[in-house]
C-alpha cells in the first residue's frame, strides 16, 4: 500500500466539507475539551449553552467527553448523557448551536482505570481491562488532584454491558439532538486502555493478540453504528501518547489493525492526535499515512495545529479537517480570524481550564468585542 496519497480533496480549510450525513460549514473543527462545569445531576452546567453556542462557527463542535454511565466518571463535574436530566440540558445546548447554523456532536467516554473510588458505586474501586493502577491524577472536589485509585479487572460477563452502556448513550445522544457522536478511543481510557499491552494482560477474548485487545472499541463502534448510524459516527484514536498512561510495545503494528478493522464500518470520520496529547508531535515515529490508507471516511488530525499547518494539511490533501482544542478555548470565533488572519486572543491561565464559573470560559472576547473594549478603553483615556 502507498503511504502517499495523490491529492484527492484538495481544498481549503474554509471550504465546505461533506461529512458522513453531514454538510459541514468548514474543515475547522473544536476538539473535544474538559471543563469540568457540568451542574446538578452532571448535566451541561448554566454557563455551557452560551460557551458553545459562541463556538458555533467552527464547522463541527466536538462536545467535551461525555460519561456514558455513573461508572464510566473519573474527574469532577464533567457531564454524563446517560439520565432524562443530562439528555434535556444538552437539548439547550444543541438548540442554541443549531440556531447558530452549526453543528454539534458529543464525545462519549468511560474513563475506565483513569478514576477514583469517590466517582464509583459504594466507594469501589474503579474498573479497568487489568488490576494495574495508572501512573496519573484525576481531580476530586475537595481534594485537589489526586493519584487515580486502583481498578478491577471487567470480569468477561460484564462485557456486554460496558458495550451497552455506549450504545444507549448514543441513543440518548440523538435524543439530545447531537448530530451525531465520537467514540472516545484515547488517552488511557477505558477504550484504549482495552487495545494496549501496557495496561491489558488478560487471558480471555479480549487480552492477548492485537484482534482480541481492539474487541471492545469494535463492539463498542458497531453497536453504536446499528444505534444512530455509522454516518453520524467517529472515534478518537491517540496511537503514541502517554496521556493517562498509556502505553504499548507495537503502536504501529495495533493501529494498522485498529483502522482496518473500523473502516467496513463505514464510520463518518476518524479523529487521530498526532505525537504527544498536548506536546511534541514528532514523540516517536509513527507512519500516519499508513493508517490513513486504511481509512474511506474523512480524516480528522489534531495536535499543536497552527493556522498555516491546518491551511496546509487540508491543501495537501494530508486530511479533511482540522481540530483546535486550546485554541477554540481562547477564541470562540477562532473560525473567523482564522480565515482574516487575524491576531488570536491569549490563552488565560491553566487555573480557568478545568472547573469554575463564565471566567476563562464565556468570556473570551470576538474580534468584534475586542475593537468595542479597545475603542471604550482609548476613549477613557482621553
Ligand atoms: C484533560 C483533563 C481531563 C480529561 C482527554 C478528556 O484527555 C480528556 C481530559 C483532558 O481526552
Amino acid at each position: 500500500m502507498s503511504h502517499t496519497r495523490p491529492t484527492r480533496n484538495a481544498s481549503a480549510l474554509f471550504d465546505r466539507a461533506r461529512v458522513g450525513a453531514f454538510e459541514l460549514n468548514n474543515r475547522i473543527v473544536m476538539a473535544p475539551l474538559t471543563r469540568n462545569r457540568a451542574g446538578p445531576g452532571l448535566a451541561p452546567g448554566p454557563f455551557a449553552v452560551e460557551y458553545y453556542s459562541q463556538r458555533a462557527t467552527a464547522g463541527m463542535i466536538i462536545a467535551e467527553a461525555t460519561q456514558v454511565s455513573a461508572q464510566a466518571q473519573g474527574y469532577a463535574d464533567t457531564p454524563g448523557c446517560y439520565t432524562n436530566e443530562q439528555v434535556r440540558g444538552w437539548k439547550q445546548v444543541t438548540d442554541a448551536v443549531h440556531a447558530e447554523g452549526g453543528t454539534i456532536v458529543v464525545q462519549l467516554w468511560h474513563t475506565g482505570r483513569v478514576s477514583h473510588t469517590s466517582f464509583q458505586k459504594d466507594g469501589k474501586a474503579p474498573v479497568g481491562p487489568s488490576a494495574i493502577r495508572a501512573n496519573t491524577k484525576t481531580f476530586v472536589a475537595g481534594q485537589g488532584f489526586v493519584d487515580v485509585s486502583a481498578p478491577r479487572a471487567l470480569r468477561l460477563d460484564e462485557m456486554p454491558g460496558i458495550v451497552e452502556d455506549f450504545r444507549r448513550a448514543s441513543v440518548c445522544a440523538i435524543e439530545a439532538g447531537f448530530d451525531g457522536v465520537e467514540i472516545h478511543g484515547a488517552h488511557g481510557y477505558l477504550l484504549d486502555a482495552f487495545l494496549r499491552d501496557g495496561t491489558n494482560h488478560r487471558a480471555d477474548s479480549y487480552g492477548g493478540s492485537v484482534a482480541n485487545r481492539a474487541r471492545l472499541l469494535l463492539q463498542v463502534a458497531r453497536a453504536c453504528a446499528g444505534a444512530i448510524g455509522a454516518d453520524r459516527l467517529g472515534v478518537r484514536i491517540s496511537p503514541v501518547s502517554t496521556a493517562g498512561d498509556s502505553r504499548d510495545s507495537q503502536p504501529q503494528a495495533l493501529f494498522n489493525h485498529v483502522v482496518e478493522s473500523l473502516n467496513p464500518l463505514g464510520l463518518a470520520w476518524l479523529h487521530v492526535v498526532e505525537g504527544e496529547t498536548g506536546g511534541a508531535r514528532d514523540s516517536i515515529p509513527f507512519d500516519y499515512g499508513a493508517l490513513r490508507d486504511r481509512f474511506d471516511g474523512a480524516w480528522m488530525v489534531n495536535n499543536g495545529y497552527n493556522r498555516t499547518m491546518a491551511i496546509d494539511a487540508i491543501a495537501s490533501g494530508r486530511a479533511d479537517l482540522v481540530s483546535f482544542g486550546r485554541l477554540f478555548i481562547a477564541n470562540p470565533d477562532l473560525m473567523e480570524r482564522l480565515s482574516k488572519n487575524a491576531p488570536l486572543n491569549e490563552l488565560m491561565g491553566p487555573e480557568t481550564f478545568y472547573g469554575g464559573g463564565a471566567h476563562g470560559y464565556t468570556d473570551y472576547p470576538t474580534i468584534e468585542q475586542g475593537r468595542i473594549a479597545r475603542g471604550a478603553s482609548k476613549m477613557a483615556s482621553v
